[in-house]
Parts: C-alpha cells; sequence; structure tokens
C-alpha cells in the first residue's frame, strides 16, 4: 500500500499552536488539543508523493552541479522556462483565475495554461479551487497548506499527506462555476497529463537538444528538473516564508507577511499582507513594477489589447485600512513580529 497511518502531533517538526512543543505523552493536553483543532489526529502519508519528490529534489540538485557542462543558450533557455512557467501560475492561476482580477482574450488564455502546464503544479482548476480554500478558510483545517502547521507542512508536506476532511468538505461550498464555463480552463483539465508532460519536461528538454546540440543529460536535467524544482520551491515559500517571516503593514491580526525575498523569486507574489488584505488587486502590492514582472506581464498583455479590466485598490482605501487594521491597538505601532 501506499499509505501509512502515523499521529499526526508525533511528527518531528510539528509544533503546538500555541507554542508548547508535541508531548506525544501527554495526554490530556492531546485530548483536549485535538478537540480544540477538530482533528482525528490522523495524517496519512502518500509514499508516492514522497519518493517522487525525493527524486525530483534530487535530480535537481544534480542539475544543479551541471550549470557549469551547460552551454550559454541553454542557460537562456532555462529562464525562460523559470519564467514562463512562472507566468502560468502568477498571470495565469493566482491572479487570472483564482481571483479574477483582470480579463483575458482568448488567446492570452491558451497562452496561460500551456505556461502552467509547464510549471507542473496540478491543473488550474485543482490549483485554483485549492488557493481559494487557502484564502476563505486562511489558517484553518480547511486551508490545504494550513500554515499553522508549521514551515514544512505549509510549504511541501501538504503534498505528501491525504487532505484534512474539512479542506475537502469546506471546499465543496466555494463556487467553481466561473471556471467550468472556461472553456480553456476545462481543456486543460481533460488533456493536464499530456499537456504537462509535454510542457514541463518535453519541450525543455528537447528545444536545446535540437535547437544548439545540448546533450540531452544537461538538457533534462538544468531547464528540465532543476528549473522545475526551484520553481516549485519559489512557489511554496510563498506559502511558508511569506506567512512567518516579513512585516505587516496592512492587517496586523492576519499572518500573511510583506516578504522582499520571496517576491523577487515568485515573480512579484511575496507582497502577501497585502494580497491577503486586497485579494481582487491584480498587482497583488501597491507598488506598481518593484519586484513584480507579473504586474508588468499584465500591463504589457493590456496594451496589446489581450487583456482589460484591471482591478485595484486605490491608495485612499490601502491608507484607511492600514490606519484601521495595520497598527498595533495597544502600542500604535506597526510590527514584523509575530504576535
Ligand atoms: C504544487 C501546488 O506544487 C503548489 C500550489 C501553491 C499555491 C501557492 C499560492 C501562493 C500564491 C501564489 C504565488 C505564486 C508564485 C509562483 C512563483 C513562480 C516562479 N475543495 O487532492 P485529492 C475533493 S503541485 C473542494 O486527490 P487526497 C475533490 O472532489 C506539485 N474539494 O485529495 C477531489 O477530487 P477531484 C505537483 C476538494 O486524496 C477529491 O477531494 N503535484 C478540494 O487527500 C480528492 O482530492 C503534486 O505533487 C478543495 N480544496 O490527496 C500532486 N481538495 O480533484 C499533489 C480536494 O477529482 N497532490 N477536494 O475533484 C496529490 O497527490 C493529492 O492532492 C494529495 C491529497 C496526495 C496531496
Ligand atoms: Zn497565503
Ligand atoms: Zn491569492
Amino acid at each position: 500500500t501506499e499509505t501509512q497511518t502515523i499521529s499526526h502531533h508525533q511528527a518531528p517538526t510539528t509544533k503546538r499552536r500555541n507554542g508548547h512543543a508535541a508531548s506525544p505523552g501527554n495526554g490530556v493536553l492531546d485530548t483536549e488539543l485535538k478537540a480544540k483543532e477538530g482533528r482525528g489526529a490522523k495524517m496519512q502519508l502518500v509514499w508516492r508523493n514522497i519518493v517522487l519528490m525525493c527524486l525530483l529534489h534530487v535530480g535537481a540538485v544534480y542539475g544543479f552541479t551541471l550549470i557549469t557542462s551547460a552551454r550559454a543558450l541553454t542557460l537562456v533557455w532555462t529562464a525562460v522556462c523559470y519564467a514562463i512557467s512562472g507566468l502560468g501560475i502568477t498571470a495565469g492561476a493566482h491572479r487570472l483565475w483564482s481571483h479574477r482580477t483582470y480579463k483575458a482574450s482568448f488567446p492570452l488564455r491558451v497562452f496561460l495554461a500551456l505556461a502552467n502546464s509547464m510549471a507542473f503544479q496540478n491543473d488550474v482548476y485543482e490549483w485554483a479551487r485549492d488557493h481559494r480554500s487557502h484564502h476563505k478558510y486562511s489558517e484553518t483545517d480547511a486551508d490545504p497548506h494550513n500554515a499553522t502547521q508549521g514551515f514544512f507542512f505549509s510549504h511541501v508536506g501538504w503534498l505528501l499527506v491525504r487532505k484534512h476532511p474539512e479542506v475537502v468538505a469546506k471546499g465543496k461550498k466555494l463556487d467553481m462555476s466561473d471556471l467550468e464555463a472556461d472553456a480553456v480552463v476545462m481543456f486543460q483539465r481533460r488533456h493536464y497529463l499530456l499537456s504537462m508532460l509535454l510542457m514541463c519536461f518535453l519541450v525543455p528538454t528537447l528545444v536545446p537538444w535540437w535547437l544548439w546540440g545540448e546533450s540531452l543529460e544537461v538538457a533534462y536535467l538544468v531547464p528540465g528538473l532543476f528549473r522545475y524544482a526551484l520553481q516549485l520551491n519559489a512557489t511554496w515559500l510563498v506559502n511558508s516564508a511569506a506567512h512567518m517571516w516579513g512585516n505587516r503593514p496592512y492587517d496586523i491580526r492576519i499572518n500573511p507577511r510583506e516578504n522582499r525575498f520571496v517576491s523577487f523569486s515568485a515573480l512579484g507574489e511575496g507582497f502577501h499582507n497585502y494580497h491577503h488584505t486586497f485579494p481582487f488587486d491584480y498587482s497583488t502590492s501597491e507598488f506598481g513594477w518593484r519586484l513584480n514582472p507579473t504586474t508588468a506581464f499584465i500591463d504589457l498583455m493590456c496594451a496589446l489589447g489581450l487583456a482589460s479590466e484591471r482591478k485595484k485598490a486605490t491608495p485612499e482605501m490601502v491608507l484607511a485600512r492600514m490606519q484601521r487594521t495595520g497598527k498595533d491597538p495597544n502600542t500604535g505601532t506597526s510590527t514584523g513580529s509575530k504576535s
């Protein structure tokens, strides 16, 4: 069998929400917390995912050591693949399909769906369903990558275990009818396996091999596996690091934070306190193109007539919100530390 049951609270990295380290022997505390958190306290490991994720990262580290033997054009191609697949997540699955922050024409949606398959982060429909759950039920059991369960769980652990029943139960209440009505999204979902294999592995490998005679080994391991793993980790840092480290100028009551390092590696998606406060804003930040190539891309698409109707929080709205929720009511200061 590919799954195994472990006691959730005995996971080595688990820390209590209230700051106490997990103490498996303490029956009273355990029962109390289980009742409070509504957990059956079981997590089911999915061994297939654990093995594949380990193999991917071993391959990616080996790919990293091959960078010095790659042709210059292969390195440029690796960056191009990173940018295209990144936009498939940021401009596509995230800002367009999860949050509807702007409108995209048919050709742009086709490009974004292909770019999204290149990122291999599940199909757009599934990604958006999990992401809407993440915003609506943020940091509860119904949040697929609930950051109160620790760095590892919110980073990658959630992809290695069965989902908490609350994710499925509460997720069923989400309205997904807009995506069900989008032919591009449903086509990508139907043909996901094929489009993912083609875009995430075959195209990145075959282009450098055919066009400039790169070795198949380097072509598969550098723009293929290394680029894929790097981009997965950049994305996951939004769920882990940007829910733990950084300032909270817009809403001090929530955990998501402004993290410049994450913004840089995730094409502009690290302004996470702003984003959770104004999820409808197409720019996910008040600072325009600063550390935010995704916003520049959407603006370019609008200039070309391929996108329209960008939604944006006004400066007045942002200021009013900062004054209302951005400061500690007791000290009157904005802080980056965990409350
Ligand atoms: C990956 C995704 O990496 C990363 C997402 C990150 C999100 C970041 C967001 C941050 C903001 C944006 C920043 C972008 C930055 C980009 C930078 C780029 C440079 N609601 O899942 P199943 C139901 S993927 C409602 O199988 P299990 C539903 O009926 C990596 N219902 O549950 C579903 O059936 P169906 C590669 C829901 O068995 C059924 O339950 N992929 C919901 O517990 C079963 O669902 C992988 O590694 C919901 N939310 O399995 C694969 N969820 O779909 C990982 C579920 O038919 N996934 N239902 O309708 C899996 O193998 C499995 O999902 C599992 C759980 C083992 C994790
Ligand atoms: Zn978040
Ligand atoms: Zn979001």
